[in-house]
């Protein structure tokens, strides 16, 4: 076993560019390939002339140590997107606590340990924007890391995914491992699970707001006040964003990936409603939660690395709407 330091004692803030990670030729294991991140990343990395490797859970499920070791063991990947985690909206994360934790460090464990024993060449977890203080000052800046309190309903999550910029940061210490982090804002697009308890905010809007006009119903539910705001990354910026930071970034730091814009859940649901073409108006429902008041992240690393996102709010929402009514109109999902 290697016990050689191989990074400063000091944790690294301020991250620069490493010399180019390429990812042409080589075998690229992107971990939950069939979820909102996972399936936009195989989408993205078509175009990056690798081969990629993907695996569903009914084969290998990602919580069990020794189904992850015989997978990489067998398959040997250059590379891995840890697109992979148990996730959910504000309800799912309150009533499941247990699974959040769970699942997400088990995951997180399991892959980073094999990775590191397979000799895997880079390695990207991903987190969330949920990992900083629910009172973080605006918008919120990698060092803001564990300075405050986490937000009860999705401290769960953020804990685990916490626990993932840590993991990272012991094996590129211990062992020299080129292991990064990135921390995505609350994302959305196409193939996005639609679900009005489990779901985060923008699919169950959109499923509320396009059945209500479909009823012709003249409200619609918003839970809690309306007023939290929230900072939302379309799924293929999100992909992209991702690629190049595998591409352009070694360092200890985890890096912030958003569009560094927040919008109301209020204006949110009127963009969508004009998106859907919904006329009617909304019922607030007080009973359930906010959560975190505001949560924006700075994106000044990301854009010191060279990336900014492309896609307007109104643009992704548009695309997200043609997917949903596609994928109803096939069948796919339910209403
Ligand atoms: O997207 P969301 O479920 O999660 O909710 P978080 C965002 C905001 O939208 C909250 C409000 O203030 C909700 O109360 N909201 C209004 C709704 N109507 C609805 C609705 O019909 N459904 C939902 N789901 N929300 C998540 C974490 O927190 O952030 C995840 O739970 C993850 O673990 C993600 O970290 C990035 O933004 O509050």
């Amino acid at each position: 076993m290697s016990s050689a330091p191989t990074a400063p004692s000091a944790p690294a803030s301020v991250p620069s560019a490493a010399p180019r990670y390429r990812l042409q030729g080589k075998r690229v294991w992107v971990a939950g390939h069939r979820g909102l991140v996972g399936s936009a990343l195989v989408r993205r990395l078509a175009g990056e002339d690798c081969e990629i490797l993907s695996v569903g859970r009914e084969r290998v499920d990602l919580r069990r140590q020794e189904a992850v070791e015989r997978w990489l063991a067998d398959t040997k990947p250059h590379a891995i997107f840890l697109a992979a985690a148990t996730v959910g909206g504000i309800a799912a994360n309150d009533v499941r606590p247990a699974e959040f934790l769970y699942d997400n460090l088990m995951i997180q464990s399991n892959v980073l340990s094999a990775a590191h024993a397979n000799g895997v060449e880079k390695l990207l977890v991903l987190g969330s924007t949920c990992i900083y203080p629910k009172h973080a000052p605006q918008p919120m800046r990698e060092e803001d890391l564990m300075t405050g309190p986490l937000e009860p309903t999705n401290q769960w999550y953020g804990l685990a995914k916490i626990a993932g910029i840590r993991l990272c940061q012991a094996y590129r210490r211990q062992y020299g491992a080129d292991f990064i982090a990135a921390m995505p804002s609350n994302l959305y697009g196409p193939g996005d699970f639609f679900d009005l308890e489990q779901s985060h905010v923008i699919p169950a809007l959109m499923a509320k707001i396009h059945a209500a006009k479909l009823a012709g119903q003249t409200e619609v539910e918003i839970w809690g006040s309306g007023r939290p705001r929230r900072e939302f990354l379309y799924s293929d910026d999100a992909a992209d964003a991702l690629v190049h930071l595998m591409g352009v970034y070694s360092g200890e730091a985890h890096v912030n990936v958003g569009t560094g814009a927040d919008v109301s859940i209020l204006d949110l649901a009127t963009l969508i409603a004009e998106v859907v073409g919904y006329g009617g108006g909304w019922r607030f429902d007080r009973g359930k939660p906010d959560g975190t008041p505001v949560k924006c992240s700075d994106i000044g690393r990301l854009t010191a690395l060279g990336w900014a996102p492309k896609t307007s709010l109104k643009d992704g929402l548009a695309e997200t709407y043609g997917w949903y009514r596609e994928a109803l109109a096939a069948n796919r999902i339910r209403a």
